[in-house]
Parts: C-alpha cells; structure tokens; sequence
C-alpha cells in the first residue's frame, strides 16, 4: 500500500514539479501556467494557485477545486507538493491558505473517497491526509487560514494545523469537527489539535456533539483568533503576517515545535496504524451506510 501510495505520488511529481518549478531565477517563463517575475513567482496546478510575492517572503495558496474544495487524493496530492515547494524555498517565510470558490473554504475530506471504495484505495487516501496535516502542523512557515466560507470537518482541521485563523464575519457559514454527525470519529490527531487550540473540555463538548459554529460562535470559544468582513479578510491576514514575521525565524520555529511536536511525534510513531485503523473503520458495512445517508442528505438538502 506504501508502494502504491509512493509511486502515485511519483508518478503525479514529474508533471507537477514542472508546473510548480516557478523557481527560475532568470525570469524564464517556463510553463504556461507558471509566470515568473523578479518579485512573483505564480504557480498553478489544476486545484491550487499558489502567489508567491518575494519582496515579503509571503505565498497564498487558493484552494480552486469546485464545487466545495472537498479534500480528494488529487486534491491533497496538489496541495502537499505545493506546501513542499514552498517550504524548500528558503525565501518563503509565510503561507496564507484561501479559497478562491464563494462560500466554501473547504468541505473536508471528499466522502467519495471513503465510500464504496477498496481498502487499498481508502489506505493511501488516509496517508494522504496525514501527510497534509504533518506538513502543515510541522512547518517552518508561518501559517494563516483566510477562512472564507464553510470548513466543516477536515477543513476545520486544515484551518487549526494553522497558525493563525481570520474568518469572514458571515453568519451563514460553519466551522467545526463534525464528523460524529456522519456517523464517523476524528481520529485521536484531529481531537489533539482541536484540544492544541480550544482546550480540553470545549473540545470534547465539540466532538461528541459534531459541533459547527457559525464565526462569532467559534471566535469565543478561540476556534478562530479573529473574525472580519468579508472585503478585510486578505489586508487583515497580511498585516497580521507581518506582524509574525517581524519574530526572528528561529525563535519562532524553536517555540513552534517545542509547542507541537509532541502531538506531531505520537501521528508519526503510529502513522501506519491509524492507516489501518481507518481502513477497518471506513470499509465496514455499517460505517458505509452512514455515509450513504449522509450524502442522500446533502443532495436532499440542495433539491
Ligand atoms: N465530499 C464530497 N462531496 C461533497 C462534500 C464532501 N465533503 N461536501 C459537499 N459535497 C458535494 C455535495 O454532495 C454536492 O454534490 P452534487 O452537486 O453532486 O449534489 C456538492 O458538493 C455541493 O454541495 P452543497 O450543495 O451542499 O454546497 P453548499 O455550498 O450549499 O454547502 C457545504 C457547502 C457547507 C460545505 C456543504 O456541502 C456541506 O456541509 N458538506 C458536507 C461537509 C462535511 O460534512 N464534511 C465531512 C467530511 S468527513 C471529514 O472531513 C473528516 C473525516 C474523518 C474520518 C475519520 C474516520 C475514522
């Protein structure tokens, strides 16, 4: 299952790694997608465009996947090769995470990855997910979530893999771990970092029931550390990463994994069992049809 994991990912690099090698330092414009300038490097794959501006050290990322940014295994292919890309270079210090799809930041993970699907398939979907949270949970970079829209579930947990998360102040949208809702659990690492953010109690309170909070919801119980309207939302994030570049790099990468690798440590020792604690969770009947009925809902919901 590694292996297969392994050579999709390798065979996804070769194209990829062309659209995202933006890092010509000659201005060469070397793919269609890509635009090199001496201050920008732009880079698109077919579910992400990463902006990189160099004269701030600063990347966003827009998350362009239709309909809701769900997390597939391409999706999260895209996104931890374009995270890797930016963590290599040097001159990147921080990431801002956006959607570039009204009202969705993202949906959480694609249920179609995990319905109907083999074993082997569900096995090195899981490991994908784990791959995006440890690059995001352990990277150098400063990490920011514009959160523009709904971020149910796996985009709840993309948002607190985070460093710091700016909502747009719409009362429509939700944000929160509600995977016991569809019948399923976080898995002990979504709680960790959930707990890592809110606290214990308001975590446990928030995963047993499957709560979402709309953004004022969420700012009290410090789910999201600001809420703004909606026209702030990308001059907010880049003050507010201004003022986190303005800490010397190393102090605060020390501070950051002294902070996290604890919780980053207990994933990576266990990484292949929780793959096959997923795989026999997922793949089980009953578990099956609660996702079954969860997406009957959601199309109901939309008729
Ligand atoms: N995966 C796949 N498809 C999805 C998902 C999803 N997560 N969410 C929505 N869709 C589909 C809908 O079915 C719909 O499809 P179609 O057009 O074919 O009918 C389409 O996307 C558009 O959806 P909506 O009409 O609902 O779009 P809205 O803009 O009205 O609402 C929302 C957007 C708020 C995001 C809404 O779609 C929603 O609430 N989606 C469900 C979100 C959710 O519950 N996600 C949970 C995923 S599970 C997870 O992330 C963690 C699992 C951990 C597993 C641990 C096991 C051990």
């Amino acid at each position: 299952m590694a292996l297969r994991a392994a050579l999709r990912i390798k065979s996804a690099l070769p194209g990829l790694l062309s659209q995202l090698s933006s890092s010509s330092s000659h201005g060469r414009v070397c793919a269609s997608s890509v635009f090199v300038s001496q201050q920008r490097k732009n880079s698109t794959t077919p579910k992400i465009a990463v902006d990189f501006d160099q004269s701030t050290g600063v990347a966003v990322m827009r998350m362009k996947s239709p309909p809701v940014n769900s997390l597939s295994l391409d999706f999260l292919t895209e996104f931890c090769i374009s995270v890797e890309k930016l963590e290599m270079d040097k001159s990147c210090r921080g990431l801002i995470i956006t959607s570039s799809l009204p009202n969705v930041f993202s949906a959480g993970l694609d249920i179609m990855e995990m319905y109907g699907k083999s074993p082997e398939h569900c096995g090195e979907f899981w490991k994908a997910v784990q791959e995006m949270w440890l690059k995001l949970y352990n990277s150098n970079m400063v990490t920011i979530a514009a959160i523009n829209g709904s971020s149910p579930a796996g985009g709840c947990l993309m948002s607190i893999t985070c460093d710091y998360r700016i909502m747009v102040d719409n009362p429509r949208y939700r944000i929160g771990l509600n995977e016991t809702q569809l019948g399923i659990v976080a898995p002990f690492w979504f709680k960790d970092t959930m707990s890592n953010t809110v606290g214990h109690r308001t975590t446990e309170m928030a995963l047993a029931l499957g709560l979402l909070y709309n953004p004022a919801e969420a700012l009290k119980v410090g789910l999201v550390d600001q809420i703004v309207p909606e026209d702030k939302l990308m001059t907010t994030a880049e003050q507010t990463m201004a003022k986190w570049l303005a800490i010397p790099d190393h102090a605060r990468q020390i501070t950051k994994s002294m902070m996290r690798k604890p919780t980053l440590d207990k994933l990576v020792s266990k990484r292949e069992a929780d793959i096959q604690n997923f795989v026999g969770f997922i793949t089980k009947d009953s578990i099956q049809k609660y996702l079954r009925g969860y997406l009957e809902m959601l199309k109901k919901r939309k008729a």
